[in-house]
């Protein structure tokens, strides 16, 4: 099993001008304990959000990679997303989908991943041609290197630890986070 905060530090090291994602939940927390920067959307509550809205911004801005960090349980509640990105199917556009197999933000409750469905196949159904499923740390390493350089669209589900970490929370005010968000992605001041 893969530790969550650990493998997402290692994906948005040195990011470069990359935009990130943050799925709701914990997700959140791991983008903003590998440090928060203007460029991170946290999504905070807004559940099965973090696929489309990488998709959108990944059509909008071509030339940016757009990294989605996101919970398995977001992920399975926007399911039908994976046949857009297929459909579209942005060369810039990254999904890392941290899988613990539980609704971990709301207490653990365990999700359809534990019971059989597997993320990588339904994104793959839905078109999209690069999809993995991440265990070993060999597998991590390899995905990092797809997700930050592959050509898109790139999912990658990885097999994270069920355990919660401690609690990092990024800025809670939605409209400060979209405002600082493209004023960074755009370089213009956004009142
Ligand atoms: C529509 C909706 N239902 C339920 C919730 C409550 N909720 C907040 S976080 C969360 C769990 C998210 O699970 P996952 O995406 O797997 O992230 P994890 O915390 O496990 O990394 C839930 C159910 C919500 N915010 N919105
Ligand atoms: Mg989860």
């Amino acid at each position: 099993m893969l530790n969550r905060r650990d493998a997402v530090r290692r994906l948005l090291d040195d990011r470069g001008d990359m935009l990130v994602v943050a799925g709701l939940g914990q997700p959140c927390f791991d983008c903003f304990a590998a440090g928060d920067d203007p460029r991170n959307f946290y999504l905070w509550g807004a559940m099965g959000g973090a696929v489309p809205t990488g998709l959108g911004l990944a059509l909008a801005q071509p030339d940016r990679r757009v990294m989605v960090v996101t919970g398995d349980g977001d992920a399975l509640m926007s399911a039908g997303a994976f046949a857009t990105v297929g459909a579209e199917a942005p060369e810039n556009l990254a999904i890392c989908i941290l899988d613990n197999e539980r609704y971990g933000e709301t207490g653990g409750q365990v999700t359809h991943t534990a019971r059989g469905a597997d993320l990588a196949l339904m994104a793959a159904a839905g078109g999209v041609r690069d999809t993995r499923t991440v265990r070993t740390e060999a597998e991590l390493a390899d995905a990092i290197g797809a997700l930050r350089n592959g050509a898109g669209p790139q999912v990658a589900v990885l097999k994270v630890a069920p355990e919660s970490e401690p609690g990092s929370l990024p800025p809670q005010d939605g409209p400060h986070l979209k405002r600082r968000f493209r004023s960074a992605a755009l370089g213009v001041e956004d009142k």
